[in-house]
Order: structure tokens, then sequence, then C-alpha cells
């Protein structure tokens, strides 16, 4: 990216150090597949690390911001106008799991609205970056949607409802009527990358229920700043706060839409 802001810095920086972290514990999780419980509890002592050195530097360099992030509570900052929104290890169970699938999330919001954000996957050093009105990057590349407007040769992205979700119902409904009418659906696990992947052009499209804020606070302007639109699923949600996402191409927006809407 040629003209990073200063908060821009300061959150790559952060990612950057608290990957090094990650990287090290993800390079132990292997030789703890023996009990699943002791993977599970030294991932969430993984996920905490990195929310804390995630924390540090970006409350040091910035100190009068809120905060919120998944694995602690929500800080409000003496400016009420601007917040951290992150997700120290988004795709948890891919790592558990020792799959090269997971990414940092780090979104600043402001007056409601995402204008930075990094979307970090440490073990391709791949570095989805974007700031409001300056387009999206990856490491030096530029970033754009894909061209595709046929549905047929479209690959989009999603999330599977997982641990007796009420969502499965619906999602199931959603796949019936995407897959018969597209080159693909595929479920990766990292909503921020999905996310980023179709600001990237390697997915067309991406729509998941139930997310969270930190999964996709940073991934929404990616897509935007990409030339992608990105909408609540649900009209009249709101786009961060509700958690039911739908994103695509300009030129495959309406198509994809109608579908998973069902309308
Ligand atoms: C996960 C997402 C994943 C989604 C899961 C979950 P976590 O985030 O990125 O794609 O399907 O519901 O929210 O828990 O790994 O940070």
């Amino acid at each position: 990216m040629s003209q990073a802001s200063a908060n821009l810095n300061i959150m790559i920086k952060a990612a950057r150090k608290a990957s090094r972290s990650l990287i090290r514990d993800f390079g132990e999780v292997e030789n703890l597949q023996v009990s699943m419980k002791s993977a599970g509890d030294f991932v969430s002592k993984a996920d905490l690390k990195a929310e804390h050195i995630i924390r540090e530097e970006l409350t040091e360099a910035r100190p009068n911001y809120g905060w919120l992030a998944e694995e602690s509570e929500e800080v409000k900052g003496a400016d009420p106008t601007r917040r951290w929104i992150v997700d120290p290890l988004d795709g948890t169970t891919n790592f558990l799991h020792g799959l090269p699938h997971w990414a940092i999330s780090i979104a600043l919001e402001h007056k409601g609205e995402i204008v930075a954000a990094v979307v970090y996957d440490p073990i391709k050093d791949e570095m989805f970056t974007s700031e409001k009105g300056a387009g999206c990057w990856m490491n030096d590349q530029r970033m754009r949607v894909s061209g595709r407007s046929r549905m047929i040769e479209m690959i989009f992205a999603t999330g599977l409802p997982f641990g007796g979700s009420a969502d499965l119902p619906e999602t199931l409904k959603d796949l019936a009527r995407i897959l018969p009418g597209c080159a693909g659906v595929r479920r990766w696990g990292t909503a921020s990358l999905d996310l980023a992947y179709v600001a990237a052009g390697r997915f067309d499209g991406f729509w998941e229920h139930n997310l969270n804020i930190w999964d996709v606070a940073a991934g929404v302007l990616l897509v935007k700043e990409s030339g992608g639109l990105i909408e609540p699923l649900k009209k009249g949600d709101n786009l961060l706060e509700d958690g039911h996402i739908i994103a695509a191409n300009e030129a495959a927006f309406d198509s994809f839409a109608k579908v998973i809407r069902n309308t």
C-alpha cells in the first residue's frame, strides 16, 4: 500500500507482532492432538495471548479509542467516536486442527463506519489492508473483486452451522438453491478471509448467517474498497451488528442475492 495512514501502520504492526506468537503456538498444536481438551485449552491461551499483544500495541498508540474484541469485555474510549474491533484468531477451529487457514482481523470504526482494516494470514504472509477511499491491497498489490457475471462460473464461500446451531435448516435451504446453478461453494472456516478473498477476486461472493462483528468488521471495508457490494442478508438489519451478511462483485450481486434471499 503506497500511503498508509499512521493508524493503518499501527494496525499492521500489531497484527505482525501477534502473528509471531500465533505462528509459534500453531507449530506446537500438532504435538497436542492426543488430547482435544489440552489442545483446546492451549489454543484458548494462544488466542488470549494474541489479543493481549494487539491490545497493548493499539492502546499504547491510541489510548483514547474504544476496544471491542472476541476474548474480552468491551471498553468505551474517552473518544466515543472511535473504536478498535478485533478478532485475534479468526478460524480457531482450523487452528486447533492444525489446518493452515486462519487470520488476525483488526478494524477501526469511526462514527459507526469502518475506516481502516487489516486481515492478516500469517501462514501465507498475505496482509490484506484497506482505508476508506484508498482501495484494497494485498501486500503491495491492489485488489479488485472478480469480473465474473455468469453464476454458473462462480464460486461462493459460506459458513456451515455447527454444534446444533439453529441456523442449520436455513443454511441447507440456501445451499439447495445455490448449488445447482454455480461452480461450487466453499466452507473454509475463516469469515474474515472469506471476505478478503471476495475482495481479491478469489471468491465471487460470500454469505453467512450469525457472524460476530469482529468476524466481519475488517472484511466489510476490504470488499467495499475493492469494488464489491456488501449488505445485510436481511434488509433493514445493521450490516455490522446483526451478523447476517451477503457480499459479491457488483455484476453478480443482484442474481446471487436473489437466490440467497429467495426473493
Ligand atoms: C469463526 C468464523 C467462521 C464462522 C464461525 C466462527 P472464530 O470465527 O470465522 O468462518 O463460520 O461461525 O465465527 O470463532 O474462529 O473466531
